[in-house]
C-alpha cells in the first residue's frame, strides 16, 4: 500500500466512525424525546384531572463525545461506537423534577407500567441516600424508537427527584462533585446536614399537600406505593 492509499483508507475509516457516531447520537436524542413526551403526557393528564402538576420541570441532556470517550477510557472499555451502546447507560439522560416526594414514586411506577418501557436497573437513592446525602431515584430503561428501517431499542437514564433534592444536588455539583475534588471534612458534614434538612422539608411539604389537597390523586396510585412513600416520609420526619 502506498502512503497515499494508507491515508485514504485511514480517512475513510475515520469518516465511517464519525457518521456512525452521529447516527447513534441522533437515536439517543430520539429516545430521550420519547421518554420526555411520556412524562409530559402524564403531567398533562394529572393537570387536567386534578388541576395539579406533579412535574415541575424536565431537563434532557446528551452526553458529549468528549465525556463519552473519557468515561470509556476511565472504565477500560474500547473506544468504539459499538462499545458506547454496549457499555454506557447514561448517554441519554432525562431528569424529572417533581413537586412532591409521592410524585417521584408514582411517576416512576406509572412509566414502568407502560408496555414499551423495560426496566434495566433501578437505584433508589431516596430510600437509601448516598453517604454524602445525595437523594434521587435513578432508572435505566430501554425504550423503542421507530425509524424508517424499523424498531430500535435504546437505553435512557432517568433521574427523578423533588425540587428540594434538585436544589441540593445542583449546588453540591457546583461545589465538588462536578469538579471531582475532595471537599474538606467540615464542608462534607455541612452538605450532609443540608441534605437531611431538605429531606425533612420534603416530608413536611408532602404532608401539607395531603392536608390541603387530600389524597385525591392517591386514589390512582398503585397499591403498594403508599407504604413505600410513607416509610420514606417517616424517616425524613425523624432526620
Ligand atoms: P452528570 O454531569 O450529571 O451527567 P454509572 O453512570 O451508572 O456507570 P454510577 O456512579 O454508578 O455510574 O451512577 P449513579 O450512581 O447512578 O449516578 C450517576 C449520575 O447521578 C451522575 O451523573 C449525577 O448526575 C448523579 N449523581 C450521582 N451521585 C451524585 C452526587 O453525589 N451528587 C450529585 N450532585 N449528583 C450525583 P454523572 O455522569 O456523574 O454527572
Amino acid at each position: 500500500m502506498t502512503e497515499e492509499e494508507r491515508q485514504d483508507s485511514a480517512i475513510e475509516q475515520f469518516d465511517a466512525q464519525r457518521k456512525e457516531l452521529t447516527r447513534l447520537m441522533s437515536y439517543y436524542r430520539c429516545a430521550m424525546m420519547e421518554i420526555e413526551t411520556k412524562f409530559r403526557v402524564l403531567n398533562e393528564e394529572r393537570a387536567s384531572r386534578w388541576a395539579r402538576n406533579p412535574i415541575e420541570n424536565i431537563k434532557c441532556r446528551l452526553k458529549t463525545p468528549e465525556s463519552i470517550i473519557k468515561k470509556l477510557l476511565r472504565r477500560g472499555w474500547p473506544v468504539t461506537v459499538r462499545s458506547i451502546e454496549e457499555n454506557l447507560n447514561d448517554v441519554a439522560g432525562v431528569r424529572v423534577i417533581c413537586s412532591f416526594i409521592e410524585d417521584v414514586y408514582e411517576l416512576s411506577e406509572v412509566l414502568l407500567g407502560q408496555d414499551d418501557v423495560l426496566l434495566v436497573e433501578r437505584k433508589d437513592y431516596i430510600a437509601n441516600p448516598k453517604p454524602n446525602g445525595y437523594r434521587s431515584l435513578h432508572l435505566i430503561v430501554k425504550t423503542p424508537i421507530f425509524l424508517f428501517g424499523g424498531r430500535r431499542e435504546m437505553k435512557v437514564e432517568i433521574q427523578l427527584r423533588t425540587i428540594a433534592m434538585d436544589f441540593w444536588a445542583t449546588l453540591e455539583h457546583e461545589l465538588g462533585y462536578k469538579r471531582g475534588i475532595e471537599l474538606p471534612e467540615e464542608a462534607k458534614r455541612e452538605l450532609f446536614a443540608c441534605a437531611e434538612e431538605s429531606a425533612a422539608l420534603d416530608a413536611r411539604m408532602n404532608a401539607l399537600k395531603n392536608a390541603v389537597i387530600g389524597d385525591k390523586d392517591e386514589q390512582d396510585a398503585p397499591g403498594d406505593l403508599k407504604e413505600i412513600v410513607e416509610g420514606i416520609l417517616r424517616s425524613g420526619r425523624t432526620a
